[in-house]
């Protein structure tokens, strides 16, 4: 496959595919499918859901392209020993570790911690398991990009304003060039969505570029 561009705002984003990858946030039921964390904090998970199917579309589209493809999920140890004292009792209540209808909440190896099975895996995408809300932080994903040659991220998932966009801020600033699909990424907040994406590509694409999913697939499959 020849280098090419993403159609984005502000501006065109040339890449390579070589150097691409697709990294999918969070796409957990705990935070897109009813009982689980997001839901226990009070959202209407409906909200996410929407970036479900372009999703797929993208994950789809990379796969027939060949780029690299990374699955994040958000979760912490069965004894919560990783688990910041404050991010347990956020809002004055706990629900990280309490049983809920898909297990224990956002805790590994429980159902609700699991990734979608619209998204799922397969055999070869290296899943990254993250204590906290950026992707880079107590993990390995620089290495994995550094190893792969990655230079340039497509970042899809959920939520926008939280996991996604911390995961494009630590991105931007160890070099990597991001570009966030709009209708792939989803909030709870409709207004966050609005801001969160406005941000990313605000002064000049300061943190990162934004397109959508029809854009991305085209881009790979040119
Ligand atoms: C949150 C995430 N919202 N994956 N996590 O707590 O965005």
């Amino acid at each position: 496959m020849k280098p090419t561009a993403f159609k984005a705002e502000p501006f065109a984003l040339p890449f390579d595919p070589a150097t691409t990858a697709l990294v999918m946030i969070d796409m957990q039921r705990d935070f897109v499918e009813p009982g689980g964390f997001g839901e226990a904090l009070g959202n209407d998970v409906n909200f996410v859901r929407s970036a479900i199917g372009p999703c797929q579309k993208v994950l789809a589209a990379a796969r027939t392209a060949g780029i690299m493809v990374i699955h994040t999920r958000e979760g912490h140890r069965a004894d919560l020993t990783d688990c910041p004292p404050a991010k347990l009792t956020r809002g004055g209540k706990t629900f990280i570790g309490e049983p809920g209808p898909m297990g224990r909440i956002l805790v590994r190896g429980e159902k609700g911690h699991d990734i979608i099975p619209e998204l799922y895996p397969i055999a070869g995408e290296p899943v990254i398991d993250k204590p906290g809300k950026g992707a880079f932080y107590q993990t390995d994903l620089q290495l994995v990009l550094q190893n792969g040659n990655i230079k340039t991220l497509i970042v899809c998932g959920v939520t926008t304003e939280v996991c996604v966009t911390t995961t494009v801020r630590e991105a931007n600033d160890r070099g990597f060039e991001c570009i966030v699909p709009q209708d792939c990424v989803g909030s709870y907040f409709p207004e966050f969505q609005k801001y969160a994406l406005e941000m990313i590509k605000a002064q000049g694409a300061i943190f990162g570029w934004v397109s959508d999913a029809r854009s991305i697939v085209d881009a790979l499959a040119a």
